[in-house]
């Protein structure tokens, strides 16, 4: 077939560990205050579930994100690495890892780039897209945790694919909307069904 398929592949929550990575960080900086356990986190944003859990807590709960090496050790979600080397190694098919970094720039944009290299190796550079809004990047597919991905472009090019994450489980996801369940379930089924015929 002519062209490639285009996948943009999110990193927090569906490459690395950010819901993982903040409850242990905030856990051992925090240790008598409240916290929610993965199991009970609903909506995106973790700051206000916390701040819901009691007023004050989304100022704790940013300062851990917002801290130096926050991002850069971060585990990868299981089967990620594995499955996206795989990805990128498929005939017809390019690779985008596309991520929108917290304001407070510090640390998290270098240390995006730096787990990258890290996990994927030095040739995915070329592959990350940092912006805070992915409707103006064009693809086949965004497969991504967040269940309302909006910006300037009222009408992108991607069909959006929720990847479960612990916060997002519970949301019911009917046809012609999808999901990937993990890196186990058949993400080349997926892609198979976006490529031309
Ligand atoms: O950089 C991450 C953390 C931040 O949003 C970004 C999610 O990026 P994508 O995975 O959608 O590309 N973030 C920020 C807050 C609160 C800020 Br105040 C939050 O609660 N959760 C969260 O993920
Ligand atoms: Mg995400």
């Amino acid at each position: 077939s002519a062209r490639s398929l285009r996948v943009l592949v999110d990193m927090d929550g569906v490459l690395a560990d950010f819901e993982g990575g903040f409850l242990k960080k905030y856990r051992t900086r925090y240790p008598k205050e409240p916290y929610i356990e993965l199991l009970d986190r609903r909506g995106f944003w973790v700051s206000e579930q916390y701040e819901n859990l009691k007023p004050g807590l989304s100022e704790k709960a940013m300062s851990i994100w917002e801290a130096k090496n926050f991002f850069l050790d971060l585990d990868p979600i299981d089967g990620a690495v594995e499955a996206l080397k795989e990805m990128s190694s498929l005939p017809n098919t390019d690779v985008f890892i596309c991520t929108s970094p917290i304001k407070r720039y510090q640390y998290c944009p270098y240390e995006k780039y730096a787990w990258v290299e890290k996990n994927f190796g030095h040739e995915f550079l070329e592959r990350i897209i940092l912006t805070r809004d992915k409707t103006v990047v064009s693809a086949d597919l965004l497969i991504d945790d967040r269940p309302d991905i909006m910006g300037a472009e009222p009408n992108p090019s991607w069909e959006h694919v929720l990847f479960t994450a612990c916060h997002n489980r519970h949301l019911s996801v009917t046809p012609p909307n999808r999901r990937l369940q993990s890196w186990r379930d058949d993400w080349k089924a997926l892609l198979d069904s976006k490529r031309p015929s």
